[in-house]
């Protein structure tokens, strides 16, 4: 693969090579270390890395806190042997028995007490790894009946618990990436237009933005080029986890463009055209493999996934924009869904 010198910082999780286990069946790959997947993740151009807590210290819970920051300086000098950053660290606040009903929405006060110390470990762990990035996916924050909680009162505990975060570390930033349901049937902030709103109800909103996935916007019923427009438009989208989707089904995390590639095409666009990147904002994967991949191909779901950013990168950059301008001053819609759809089938638009 011809080494890519362009603006663009790519990045994955280690959760991203799994071993394939699913709620119908067991593990199906042997877990791969660490170590290697950092290793992996330098072979395949990719010069960052996503971590929850406990993909950097496994077990945190049962261990001190010099015990964890030892863990972690291990991890970070893993990442500098290979020249590699560390993106973000997210908090896993959905696996513990405390967060069974909710994180900082947990209608038992001693749970929410755990939620708020365990993120606060998570921060102490990305300062370690050096990034000041705190992504919050809030996977228990809602509900599965709607009388067990009040929406109103969720909304400003989740506030609140980012007010503690922002005020116990003045340098970090919090990222919120929504996602309308699983594992909770109902979440409370569900969609990148309530992660924006509680942004700005927050001590300092010029801390807290957003990460758009796109299967995640298409759970909601969106476009999520239309999610990261609103959200760039807020001066907030600080990553994204590109992925695929097909529809309205369990969370797939489809290699990028796998299902539909005009709408890979317009999330590519509105990132190239509207100054992602340029603040070192990285282009974030949320990929799985398929079950039925063998172990020897469990790289090509990330590599494939980044050669279909960078292929796309180019149909933006070689869009005749005049014949777009044109049809568009013409309102011949149909016209342009023609041209758009000749120019990445790579067929002569006449
Ligand atoms: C869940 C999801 C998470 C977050 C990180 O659907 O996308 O992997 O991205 O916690
Ligand atoms: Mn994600």
């Amino acid at each position: 693969m011809a080494a890519y010198k362009g603006q663009y910082r790519f990045s994955f999780g280690p959760w991203n090579i799994s071993e394939g286990a699913d709620p119908f069946g067991p593990p199906v790959r042997q877990p791969i270390p660490l170590a290697k997947k950092i290793k992996l993740a330098r072979k395949l151009q990719f010069e960052l890395v996503q971590f929850h807590d406990d993909d950097v210290v496994p077990d945190l819970d049962s261990k001190s806190s010099s015990q964890i920051a030892k863990e972690a300086r291990k991890v970070k000098k893993m990442l500098n042997d290979e020249g590699l950053e560390a993106e973000f660290v997210a908090p896993r606040l959905w696996f513990a028995p405390e967060t069974i009903d909710g994180a900082y929405t947990n209608n038992d006060p001693k749970c929410r007490r755990y939620a708020i110390t365990r993120t606060k470990t998570a921060i102490d762990i990305a300062n370690i790894l050096g990034t000041r990035k705190i992504v919050l996916w809030l996977a228990r924050e809602g509900t599965y009946i709607r009388e067990s909680k009040i929406a109103r009162i969720q909304v400003l505990q989740i506030r609140d618990a980012i007010n503690t975060f922002l005020e116990y570390d003045p340098n970090i930033c919090i990222l919120i990436e929504p996602k309308p349901n699983e594992p909770v049937d109902s979440a409370i902030i569900s969609t990148i237009g309530h992660a924006v709103g509680l942004s700005y109800m927050t001590a300092d909103p010029s801390r807290v933005g957003v990460l758009v996935e796109t299967a995640h916007s298409i759970l909601a019923g969106l476009d999520p080029s239309d999610d990261m427009g609103y959200a760039l438009a807020h001066n907030k989208l600080w990553s994204v986890h590109l992925n695929d989707q097909g529809g309205l089904k369990f969370d797939q995390d489809k290699t990028f463009g796998s299902y539909n590639l005009r709408r890979a095409f317009n999330q590519v666009r509105v990132l190239e055209e509207y100054g992602y990147g340029r603040k070192g904002e990285c282009v974030g994967l949320d990929v799985q493999m398929m079950r039925t991949q063998k172990a020897s191909g469990n790289w090509k779901h990330l590599a494939y996934s980044r050669e279909r950013f960078l292929f796309l990168l180019e149909k933006v950059a070689t869009l005749d924009r005049k014949i777009e301008e044109q049809l568009i001053r013409e309102r011949d819609y149909e016209e342009l869904d023609r041209f758009i759809l000749c120019h990445l089938m790579g067929k002569k638009y006449e």
